[in-house]
């Protein structure tokens, strides 16, 4: 029968929002399932990044997610290429904002990247609460 299609993508996704939501609707849409790998604390630290959610809330708050089946820790900008090869994934998808920058995972999956959410992010979020980013 035909194999599962599996789907693999990245990010902080903290404060939820729509902008993540359509990424991960559509990125589900790409095949059958969907394994989404979420920045832990230490690793947005290392981007400059602090959530406002802790590493743990945010996985919690992406398994609730319809198209997500299942969370994975990032820790390092490294470990793409194992995750990809020992998830047996198909398809790695991020935001055209990331256009071009892991091109290197085309000799192990098919690279997509799908046009961001317009008018939406976290940073906006906190600027618009007048929270310290
Ligand atoms: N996104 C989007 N539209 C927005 C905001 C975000 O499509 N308005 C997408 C981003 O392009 C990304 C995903 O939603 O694919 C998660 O966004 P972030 O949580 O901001 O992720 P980021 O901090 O870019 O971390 O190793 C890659 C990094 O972990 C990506």
């Amino acid at each position: 029968e035909k194999k599962m299609k599996k789907v693999i993508t990245y990010g902080t996704f903290d404060l939820l929002h729509v902008g993540h939501i359509n990424l991960l609707r559509r990125a589900k849409a790409l095949g059958d399932y969907l394994i989404v790998v979420v920045s832990s604390d230490e690793f947005n630290a290392g981007k400059g990044k602090k959530a406002y959610h802790s590493f743990e809330d945010r996985k919690k708050i992406l398994e609730a997610i319809r198209y997500v089946d299942e969370v994975l820790p990032e820790y390092t900008w490294e470990q793409k290429i194992d995750d990809v090869v020992n998830n047996n994934v198909d398809v790695f998808v991020m935001g055209d904002d990331w256009k071009g920058k892991f091109d290197f995972l085309k000799d192990y999956c098919e690279d997509v990247y799908l046009p961001r959410t317009e008018g939406i992010s976290t940073t906006k979020i906190k600027n618009d609460l007048n929270m310290k980013d």
